[in-house]
């Protein structure tokens, strides 16, 4: 079959999102004033005057931040295949180099530097696709720009579109590089005609670059699911979906809601069986620094990642397997089922399976499994494979089922 535009995409599996801006120095608190919402809408949520808030600009210091010591790490350790930096989140703050608005990272900042081309030569360098994200309807800072769950009439927001959003998504598709996608984001009022000018204005400088499922009217190149929210069935098309691995996306200092590595192991499993791509955000301190129980964390997910590659990446929608067997989770290439082990068994016993096996073996290590393809009593298709005496007690594991037959074959629950 040809490849696709959204072929590397629907491979990748596995992404980072990076939530970095002004607000990780406000950190979830203003003027003693705790957020409970995400911490990246606190301009909003907190009314705080947009006078007040540019003049964070003057404490955006991140001097721990070394991109290529990131996106390395990134990589190797925690195997994401694709990163997206928000060049723009809703506060209208560009962490790049933009000749359209002075509100940027290299103009506004003691920094100075532009973190998007030092993302991008250390993606270059690493392998490692880039997109970048880019509130093209929210603009806090802009007069023009939406602002959510605010009155926004008498805005011109066309003349926000032709005068900040497009001349700045052209700035970020003509300086830095190959860009993988664009996510654009909370499209709220952008009209039809509004998001074909978008599309077309990214389509006429790279024609291979994606669009989030956000950028407006259903028009993007594939579904981004709500924040958080895994669709229960499989999903035939090209999707992706944005996720925490606490409660925010920017930076918050009080949130340490972290969900274990194992919780999140099980979600990515989850996710990429249902044919999906899961885009983990990590919200950087203002000095540059991902907090050390995420990057924990991520450490382990990585290790899981990297130990089954094969198994990850590249992988396919699996069918829908009749039983819910905690700690079990399928993802499957061509003829090979991998059954993913989180949590401790002696023995895997899959019912209602019908296939008929050439072999089975750790994916960890490639070491081969004993294993018997039977019919119950009742007359339903069952596999069996030994678990090594050594691992009885472990979890987080891969077995690989060869296939004789080209897919699983789940067979129905009968009376
Ligand atoms: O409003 C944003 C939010 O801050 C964050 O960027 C997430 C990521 O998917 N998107 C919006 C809410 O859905």
């Amino acid at each position: 079959m040809a490849k696709t535009r959204q072929q590397w995409f629907e491979d990748a599996k596995y992404g980072l999102f990076i939530h970095w801006g002004l607000y990780s120095i406000l950190a979830g608190e203003y003027k003693g004033r705790k957020t409970d919402r995400i911490a990246e809408w606190i301009e909003n949520d907190f009314d705080i005057p947009v006078e007040e808030y540019e003049k964070l600009a003057a404490q955006f210091n991140p001097t721990q931040f070394d991109a290529d010591v990131f996106v390395k790490r990134a990589k190797e350790q925690w195997g994401v295949k694709y990163i997206v930096l928000t060049a723009k989140h809703h506060e209208g703050f560009a962490m790049y180099d933009s000749k359209v608005s002075d509100f940027n990272v290299v103009k506004a900042t003691p920094y100075g530097k532009d973190i998007l081309k030092d993302l991008q030569l250390a993606c270059e360098k690493y392998g490692i696709r880039m997109g970048f994200y880019y509130s093209q309807s929210q603009d806090w800072d802009d007069p023009n720009g939406y602002i959510a769950h605010k009155d926004n009439s008498g805005k011109d927001f066309q003349k926000y579109l032709d005068e900040k959003c497009k001349p700045q998504v052209k700035e970020l598709l003509e300086n830095y590089g190959k860009i993988g996608l664009i996510w654009f984001d909370t499209p709220m009022g952008i009209t039809v005609a509004q998001t074909q000018e978008l599309i077309d204005l990214v389509r006429s400088i790279q024609p291979d670059c994606l669009l989030s499922g956000r950028t407006g009217n259903q028009m993007g190149d594939y579904m981004t699911t709500g924040d958080n929210f895994i669709p229960r069935l499989p999903y035939e098309d090209t999707w992706e979906i944005p996720a925490t691995v606490n409660d925010t996306w920017g930076y918050n200092k009080y949130d340490t809601n972290w969900k274990s590595a194992d919780h999140i192991i099980n979600l990515l499993l989850k996710i990429i069986s249902r044919g999906g791509n899961y885009l983990l955000n990590v919200g950087p301190t203002a000095d540059g620094v991902v907090p050390e129980k995420c990057v924990e964390i991520l450490n382990e997910v990585g290790r899981y990642v990297t130990e089954n590659s094969e198994a990850i990446y590249g992988t396919k929608t699996v069918g829908i397997y009749p039983y819910d067997i905690p700690g079990i989770e399928f993802t499957r290439r061509e003829n090979k089922l991998y059954v993913h082990v989180l949590s401790p068994r002696i023995r895997i016993e899959l019912l209602n399976i019908g296939n008929q096996l050439t072999g089975a073996y750790l994916v960890r290590n490639g070491q081969k499994l004993d294993y018997g393809v039977m019919r119950t009593c009742e007359g339903d298709g069952k596999i069996e494979v030994e678990i090594p005496e050594e691992l009885h007690n472990a979890k987080n594991y891969c077995v690989c089922l060869e296939l004789v037959e080209k897919e699983p074959i789940f067979e129905a629950i009968k009376g």
